[in-house]
C-alpha cells in the first residue's frame, strides 16, 4: 500500500482544526509548532507507510516513556540535546559571543541547590571507598585574567554511576557542590573519581537504543555550570580520558576540548592548600568564560530542574 492523501483539502483542514488554526483562543506559537508537527508526523506516516500496528507502538512507548521518567534521558540519546547546543554554537558565533571554554550538554540529572563553599568543596560522603579525585582549576576570562568569586557548580556519578537525589540511596547532595572560586580564581574539590553511567537496562530508553544497535553508556564524566558577574554562563562537563566510551558517548556530549585526563600523584599541590595529603587522582580543568553585557547570557536557560 503506498497511498497519498497528505495533498488532499480533507487533510490539510483536518490539520488546521487540529492546531486550533480556526480558533480565536489559545496561544499563537504553540499553534504554529503543533500544526508543523503534526502536519510533520502525518507526512512521515504517509511517506514511510507507517502500520497501525507500528503507529500504536510507538503511541503505548511514549506511556512507557514517560511512566518511566525517561523522556529526558531519551532526549539526548537522540542527539536533542547535542543539536540544540550545535544551534547555541552558531548563534554565540554569529552574535560575536564564541571562544571559551566550549559548551556541552546539561544531561537530565543536575539538582539546584548544592552546597555553597568557599574555594574548596569535599564533594563524597566518605561512604565509597574510590580513588580519590583532587578536582582542581582556574577560572578566566578570555584574555587569561583569574576571575575571583566565580560560580563552579559541580555534580557528579557514585562508583555506581548512579547520582544523588535520582538515586535514593546516596545522601543529600553527595557528589553535588558549589564552589566560589579564591582570589586567583581557583577552585579545588576533593571527591572520588565516577563510574560511566548507563541507562536503566529495562528502561524506555535503552528499548529503543537496542532497536538501533546502539549502547547506552556513557564515559566516566563530571558536570558543570559555571558563572561570573559579567561573563556568558556556562553549562559544560569533562570527560575522562582512557574510558571506553570517551570517544562514544550515548549522548554526543564529548568535545576533543573537555578531554581531560586522571593522573594519579604522589601528592598534589592543590589539594595540600586545603589539607588534603597523600596520593589522589588529579583532574585538572581550566575553564575561560566569554564576557558580555547581556543579563540574559548571564544565566542558565530556563528548563524543568530538580531541587532536593
Ligand atoms: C547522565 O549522567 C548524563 O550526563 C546524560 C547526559 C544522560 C544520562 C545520564
Ligand atoms: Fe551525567
Amino acid at each position: 500500500m503506498s497511498v497519498k492523501t497528505m495533498q488532499t483539502q480533507e487533510v490539510k483542514e483536518l490539520l488546521e482544526k487540529v492546531a486550533g488554526l480556526n480558533q480565536a483562543a489559545g496561544n499563537d506559537r504553540i499553534k504554529t509548532i503543533v500544526h508543523r508537527v503534526m502536519h510533520d508526523v502525518f507526512q512521515i506516516i504517509e511517506d514511510l507507510d507507517i502500520t497501525p500496528e507500528e503507529f500504536w507502538s510507538a503511541v503505548y512507548y511514549i506511556n512507557d516513556l514517560g511512566k518511566n521518567g525517561e523522556a529526558a534521558l531519551l532526549a539526548p540519546g537522540l542527539g536533542m540535546d547535542k543539536y540544540l547546543d550545535i544551534r547555541m554554537d552558531a548563534e554565540d558565533a554569529q552574535a560575536g559571543l564564541a571562544g571559551g571554554t566550549p559548551r556541552t550538554i546539561e544531561g537530565p540529572l543536575y539538582v539546584a541547590g548544592a552546597p555553597l563553599c568557599d574555594g574548596f568543596a569535599r564533594m563524597d560522603d566518605g561512604t565509597q571507598a574510590g580513588d580519590i579525585m583532587l578536582l582542581t582549576g582556574v577560572v578566566t576570562d578570555e584574555q587569561g585574567n583569574p576571575l575571583a568569586g566565580a560560580t563552579v557548580d559541580v555534580w557528579h556519578a557514585d562508583l555506581k554511576g548512579a547520582y544523588s537525589y535520582f538515586d535514593q540511596s546516596q545522601s543529600e547532595y553527595n557528589l553535588r557542590r558549589r564552589i566560589k572560586t579564591d582570589a586567583l580564581g581557583r577552585y579545588v574539590a576533593q571527591s572520588i573519581i565516577p563510574s560511566g553511567y548507563g541507562c536503566p537496562p529495562e528502561g524506555s530508553t535503552q528499548a529503543l537504543l537496542n532497536q538501533l544497535g546502539r549502547h547506552g553508556q556513557r564515559p566516566a564524566h563530571i558536570h558543570f555550570f559555571i558563572s561570573a558577574p559579567g561573563h556568558k554562563h556556562l553549562t559544560t562537563q569533562i570527560n575522562l580520558a582512557g574510558d571506553e566510551y570517551t570517544y562514544d558517548d550515548f549522548a554526543f556530549a564529548t568535545r576533543d576540548e573537555l578531554v581531560v585526563d586522571a593522573r594519579p600523584v604522589a601528592r598534589s599541590a592543590a589539594g595540600e592548600r586545603h589539607g588534603v595529603t597523600g596520593p589522589v587522582t588529579e583532574v585538572e580543568f581550566n575553564i575561560k568564560l566569554v564576557s558580555t553585557d547581556s543579563k540574559d547570557q548571564q544565566e542558565m536557560h530556563k528548563r524543568q530542574r530538580a531541587l532536593a
